[in-house]
């Protein structure tokens, strides 16, 4: 070490630089997935059966119904292109066949990511809170009672071939996967939206007569008699087809990139009422219904594709060709090979080369971390707003020291500031609780997506910055815990001086207006609203400020950026 640190820096464990197996939470499987009507959880497999009824009598109906004089005018009148649509003039371009190829591509890495990111609380909501029972949507079970169970206890484990990297609680390596293919998606999608209007394709996807809605009832009819409505697609395409292809471009796409960036604390907690009203677990749950658009959508057009004459169809998007030769086929094939590879590759990859994808990952998601420099966290909730239910997380403190700490009430506590302080100090529990206090009502966000508000007292950093005076060498804070981490090895993390220096970070001592408790972290726990809530060091024993982290645990600036490959900054 290049100079002395806080005798806790010896406490601290590095890590390696890759998933080892041995060492990582072991799998705990989830259970088919459930949703809730009232009280009542239903399996959702139920759907399968249902929908296949609804079909087979819905074709029946259609087939009926075409019987009818009065329907077979409506048909004849609206055949599934309205007459004053007009056509583009050049088949699909080969821009657009190549967009058109990544956004699936991409796509395919971000569902996969996206459901492991899900995989870690598997549990949907409405509120805010995320009170158990309250969920939607579940693969796990009720909430066990009578123990503990933290958020992490909550985590599943998802088919390996699917999620990526496809290991329990693998959070930190799927955000990566997550934000860096969304990135090259948007970039994909912003491509395509400036060259289609750009180049008039832009008319094959918006409906610009309100004849598509009678004109799609009438498509929609007719794909359902089984009778398909005849195909003009190298120009054109019917009203159905318009209004879902504008739908998935228009309004999925940009609902989920919307929903996606409402569940950072940084710009949740910045955007009032927007924030309140589109809280993290409404967005999350519209994020998710937004997945099942895609898969639908993917699932039906890739079925219609395969029996509404594949060749032709393979060779107007993958060989711009609209005739009936192979080549089509020639380049499809290929494509979907290196996807394929690339599904296998991913999660390997991925475990063997870990470091890796954190640093490639934290490159990539530079632009949506920095964008949270702009949406500074202030805006506060009032006390009606308070959860019930406030998960938890982390492992407690197992030492004969800590006990005694909590027998007499802290009155032995002493939290060490010291490293580059122009005043290295240590104030007492009593002392502490003699400095200003401030209180602040404010949302939780746990990197695994559950959320719970609470109200926090407690004394503001800046105060703390007063008192001991950090020197100009001085750039991060380190917060050494009372506790280890999971994998042991002490817990800590790492913040910028401009964090400690917000007006809502505080070392909190009280929860809910009563004295904060051993499970959410007493003594003292950090609270930072512009992080997520793995950075809000718990039982903190020690805070040193420092140059530079790179000689502390693996360096990457706390536990979970050491072990877990979570990033440093993490206000998203
Ligand atoms: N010492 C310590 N602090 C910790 C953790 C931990 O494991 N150890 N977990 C963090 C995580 S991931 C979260 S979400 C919050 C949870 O705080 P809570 O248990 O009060 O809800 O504490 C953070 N602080
Ligand atoms: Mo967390």
């Amino acid at each position: 070490m290049s100079r002395r640190h806080d005798p806790l820096a010896m406490k601290l464990s590095s890590a390696d630089d890759r998933v080892r197996l041995s060492k990582w939470l072991p799998p705990q499987a989830g259970v088919v997935p459930k949703i809730r009507i009232g009280h009542r959880w239903v399996n959702v497999l139920w759907a399968l059966p249902l929908i296949f009824l609804f079909l087979v009598m819905g074709v029946a109906v259609a087939q009926a119904l075409r019987e009818v004089p009065g329907v077979q005018d409506f048909i004849e009148r609206y055949p599934g292109i309205p007459s004053s649509a007009v056509a583009v003039t050049d088949g699909f371009p080969a821009w657009l066949r190549l967009l058109h190829f990544l956004n699936l591509f991409f796509l395919a890495f971000i569902v996969r990511a996206g459901v492991q990111i899900l995989a870690d609380h598997p549990r949907l909501y409405w509120k805010r809170d995320c009170t158990p029972g309250t969920e939607w949507f579940r693969f796990q079970t009720a909430v066990p009672t009578g123990r503990i169970w933290t958020a992490k206890d909550d985590s599943v484990t998802l088919p390996a071939w699917f999620g990526i990297p496809g290991i329990r609680h693998s959070i930190g390596l799927a955000r990566w996967w997550h934000f860096s293919i969304t990135l090259l998606w948007m970039i994909n999608g912003v491509v395509f939206y400036v060259v289609l209007f750009a180049s008039g394709q832009w008319l094959r996807l918006v409906p610009t007569t309100w004849e598509v809605i009678p004109s799609a009832a009438s498509t929609a009819l007719q794909y359902l008699s089984l009778t398909f409505p005849v195909e003009h697609s190298w120009t054109r395409y019917n009203s159905l087809q318009q209004i879902i292809y504008f739908i998935t471009v228009f309004i999925a796409a940009p609902t989920s990139i919307l929903t996606g960036l409402m569940q950072s604390p940084a710009i949740s907690n910045r955007l009032g009422w927007f924030g309140r009203a589109l809280n993290r677990q409404r967005a999350r749950s519209i994020h998710f219904i937004a997945l099942w658009w895609f898969l639908i959508f993917i699932f039906i057009h890739v079925t219609l594709v395969f029996i509404t004459g594949a060749r032709a169809n393979l060779n107007m998007m993958f060989a711009g060709l609209n005739d009936g030769s192979w080549r089509g086929i020639v380049i499809f094939v290929p494509a979907m090979a290196l996807l394929a590879l690339t599904w296998c590759l991913a999660s390997p990859l991925t475990i063997r080369h870990a470091r890796v994808v954190q640093r490639i990952g934290a490159f990539m998601a530079r632009p949506f971390n920095s964008m949270t420099q702009w949406w500074d966290p202030s805006s506060q909730l009032k006390e009606k707003d308070i959860s019930p239910h406030f998960w938890l997380n982390g492992t407690l403190p197992q030492s004969a020291e800590f006990d005694s700490l909590v027998k007499n009430n802290f009155a032995d506590y002493r939290l060490r500031i010291d490293g580059l302080v122009a005043k290295a100090t240590e104030l007492s529990y009593a002392e502490l609780k003699t400095m200003p206090k401030q209180e602040q009502i404010t949302t939780h966000f746990c990197i695994q997506g559950w959320s719970g508000v609470a109200k926090w007292g407690g004394i503001p950093m800046r105060h703390i910055l007063d008192l001991v005076k950090p020197t100009v060498d001085a750039r991060y804070a380190v917060f050494y815990s009372l506790a280890d981490g999971g994998e042991g090895g002490r817990y800590y993390d790492v913040h910028s001086l401009s964090n400690m220096r917000h007006e809502l970070t505080i070392l909190a001592y009280e929860m809910n207006g009563a004295p904060l408790s051993v499970l959410h972290g007493a003594p003292l726990r950090l609270r930072c609203e512009n992080e997520l809530g793995f950075k809000m060091v718990k039982w903190i024993a020690a805070i040193e400020f420092v140059h530079d982290f790179a000689d502390l645990g693996a360096g990457q600036g706390g536990y979970n950026e050491d072990h877990e490959f979570y990033g440093y900054r993490a206000p998203i």
